[in-house]
């Protein structure tokens, strides 16, 4: 058991840091800094608060709801047409909005995509919404590239795919992303879309609007380890080649529990192919 507790001063901080309009992530690394536990830290954000998004609503704090894709409008199937194929339902999770998908892509097109994206890779860098530069992000220890979007057959075959399978267009998706991560890689809990409260996030919207859901395809199945996990309902979906974690956020805020991350990869290595979807048209 940890010895350290979640007190009320803690969570009186966490709220005033969250009007402030602190990101989790800054709160959460402020708390680290200060000598908190992750465990604890972690807890004490999530129970905060998931328990005070009433009077933040009430406070006229969060942004405001956005259309995002639904792949099962009408509920939960056993699997989805996608256009071109039938796909595997695995899990449906209403909130946080979470699908996986089994079969989403074959094991040939899983090898041609890496084996494209292989002579590519460089250290994964974030969008650094302070300026709407990127940076090396030592959150994020994987290696990776963004094809554009219909950049090869594969890479168009698969985007009609996903639109297909989200009734969202093609044109409001990024190109794909392709991520490695070796042995002790991964990629630290963080929100996807840009947040609201940093400077350089204007600029990044002018392109497309928010980003509303993401799509993590599993391009191989790592021997150990490399889960994508949901911090705030403690899911952790496992890597398995051909298949992919859907997600979807309403609004740019925690309280969609959307927070997410890659865990280390312990044996073996990982690649995933990631498809963003924005608001709108993404030229
Ligand atoms: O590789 C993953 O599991 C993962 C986890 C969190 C990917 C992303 N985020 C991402 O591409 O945004
Ligand atoms: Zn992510």
């Amino acid at each position: 058991m940890s010895l350290q507790e979640v007190t009320p001063e803690l969570r009186g901080w966490i709220i005033e840091q969250a009007t402030a309009g602190r990101t989790t992530e800054e709160v959460l690394a402020a708390m680290l800094a200060s000598g908190w536990t992750e465990e604890v830290a972690l807890a004490a954000l999530e129970h905060t608060l998931t328990s005070q998004v009433p009077a933040l609503a009430a406070s006229g704090n969060l942004p405001p709801v956005v259309p995002v894709p639904e792949p099962l409008p009408h509920g939960t199937r056993a699997s989805v047409w996608a256009g071109d194929r039938q796909v595997d339902v695995i899990m449906n999770l209403a909130d946080p909005r979470v699908v996986v998908f089994g079969k989403l892509l074959s094991d040939d097109e899983c090898d041609e995509i890496i084996a494209l994206a292989g002579t590519r890779l460089a250290r994964s860098e974030t969008v650094q919404t302070a300026t709407g530069a990127t940076e090396v992000n030592e959150a994020r220890t994987s290696q990776g590239m963004f094809f554009d979007r219909g950049e090869h057959a594969v890479c168009q075959r698969l985007e009609a795919r996903i639109a297909a399978l989200l009734n969202w267009p093609v044109e409001n998706g990024e190109g794909l992303q392709v991520l490695r991560y070796g042995p002790g890689a991964e990629y630290k809990p963080h929100y996807d879309y840009f947040d609201p409260g940093q400077p350089g996030t204007p600029a990044i919207l002018k392109r497309g609007g928010q980003r509303v859901a993401s799509l993590v395809c599993y391009l191989n199945t790592p021997a150990l380890g490399g889960a994508t996990v949901f911090p705030d309902v403690k899911l952790d979906v496992a890597p398995l080649k051909g298949n992919a974690v859907f997600f979807s956020y309403d609004r740019a805020h925690p309280v969609t529990r959307s927070l997410h991350g890659g865990a280390p990869v312990v044996e073996g290595e990982k690649w995933v192919a990631t498809k963003w979807l924005r608001q709108g048209r993404f030229e």
